[in-house]
């Protein structure tokens, strides 16, 4: 829980420095607006980064941070060009979406002196990119998702899970949640593209294994009928489910109130290491049938008013020393596939007490037997049985519509409840921490 305080906390900390400072007495044209996920980077490189930026360019810059935790929400306010945010990190297919409707502007790689860090970005992200449906230029030809966006994190979509209660070959398939021992006892993710995909997978498993057709075909799959069995397949598990989380669900299982939480390896890695802590096993796995993999995107809002401190930003964090400090705080995989990362999470991996190996040669050239957190960067198995989502487009509302009937009223009630009490709690906290000038508790 104290991860959400500290995310609501940190948004409305940013809040009232904005209307005191940033907004206030600097000029915009000076303020870095950003809006990113939660629990999603070292805060403290925030501060760095000003420094860096005045070192690099002679130019100040003020940082107004802002958090989301779900996709769409971040859309909606770009959509309605009424947030002016200069930089904002999207997932796959609302980079997709984002670039279709014309949100986003091309970003410069002209850094001056300062070298071009985006180069570390490896080239399995560049492959991910490379299977976007990026549009078309001006031109007529393909458009180029990278012009328009660089890489951030990435991951795939699992299960965490306890070690207690739940023994792996329980969850080998997504059909595991069905086991009546596990009824109101997992969570499912408040995201209808992180639940649809697996979903539809689980129902397609035969047609998989036949040969039929592939994961990649089935993440573009928005068919009325396929909408239908995931309907039907999700209300068949409604009354099991224990809560939708957006971004909780880590903190749940860290604390025993769920066994299982189906959510993305970023966030299995930071629970497991913070349930080691209060002696609980946490693991997380990818279900046989397949997943999703995603990573998300550093994008400049068409509207952005710091464009030239939003690519410096970008430059920034694609540093490796910086990412590797992003990857240690959130859990998350950087999308940085330089020697130093492989190098630091190895290291790390060992000190951890990983003794085995996985083939990581997809994002380390070369690496096929190397001693990395299969959590973090799984086996080639693993990446071999996901594919990206894409853009639902304007089906999209078709599946809102169907995710807000397996919902339900009574999830919305019980999410309002949860959401109003975190609110008050936050504010609460929010108060107290800019009274006491509260010093940021680092993770490791
Ligand atoms: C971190 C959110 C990660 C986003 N809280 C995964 N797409």
């Amino acid at each position: 829980m104290k991860k959400i305080f500290k995310s609501l906390c940190i948004a409305v900390v940013a809040m009232l420095g904005m209307s005191s400072s940033a907004l206030g007495e600097t000029d915009r044209s000076n303020v870095l607006k950003i809006y990113n996920w939660s629990d999603y980077i070292d805060e403290s490189l925030l501060e760095e980064f000003k420094t860096w930026y005045y070192e690099q360019t002679g130019e100040k810059v003020e940082i107004v941070y802002q958090l989301f935790d779900i996709n769409e929400i971040m859309l909606a306010k770009i959509e309605r060009g009424h947030a002016d945010y200069d930089l904002v990190c999207p997932s796959d297919y609302i980079v997709e979406r984002m670039l279709n409707l014309g949100l986003v502007q091309p970003i410069s790689h002209d850094f001056g002196s300062t070298p071009d860090y985006t180069s570390n970005v490896a080239p399995f992200i560049d492959e991910l990119f490379g299977k976007l449906n990026a549009g078309v230029n001006e031109d007529g030809t393909k458009r180029d998702a990278r012009d328009y966006a660089v890489g951030y994190m990435w991951g795939t979509v699992g299960f965490i899970y306890n070690k207690k209660y739940v023994k792996a070959e329980e969850i080998q398939s997504w059909g595991g949640l069905w086991n009546p021992k596990f009824a109101k006892m997992f969570f499912l993710k408040d995201a209808f593209r992180d639940v649809y995909s697996p979903m539809l997978i689980y129902l397609n498993a035969d047609r998989i294994a036949a040969g039929e057709v592939t994961i990649e075909d089935l993440m573009w799959d928005t068919s009325d009928e396929s909408i239908k069995a995931v309907e039907d397949l999700l209300l068949s598990l409604r009354d099991n489910v224990l809560g939708w989380e957006a971004d909780f669900g880590k903190d749940m299982m860290t604390q025993e109130m769920a066994w299982i939480s189906l959510g993305w390896s970023g966030d299995a890695k930071w629970a497991v290491d913070e349930a080691k802590a209060v002696n609980v096993e946490l693991d997380y796995l990818v279900p046989q049938e397949g997943s999703n993999v995603w990573f998300d995107a550093w994008m400049i809002p068409k509207y952005a008013k710091n464009v030239k401190a939003a690519s410096y930003f970008i430059n920034f964090l694609c540093m490796s020393e910086n990412a590797i400090r992003n990857m240690d705080e959130t859990g998350y995989v950087s999308v940085i596939g330089t020697p130093e990362v492989l190098e630091a999470m190895s290291e790390r991996a060992m000190e951890e007490g990983t003794t085995s190996t996985v083939d990581a040669s997809y994002f380390f050239e070369g690496q096929t037997e190397v001693v990395l957190d299969p959590i973090l960067y799984p086996d080639r198995s693993v990446i071999d049985r996901c594919a990206l989502m894409h853009d639902s487009g304007d089906r999209t509302e078709v599946l809102l519509e169907m995710w807000s009937r397996v919902k339900g009223d009574s999830a919305r009630g019980w999410m309002k409840v949860l959401i109003g009490v975190l609110v008050v709690g936050a504010i609460a906290a929010a108060v107290v921490v800019k009274i006491r000038g509260g010093k940021k508790k680092k993770r490791k």
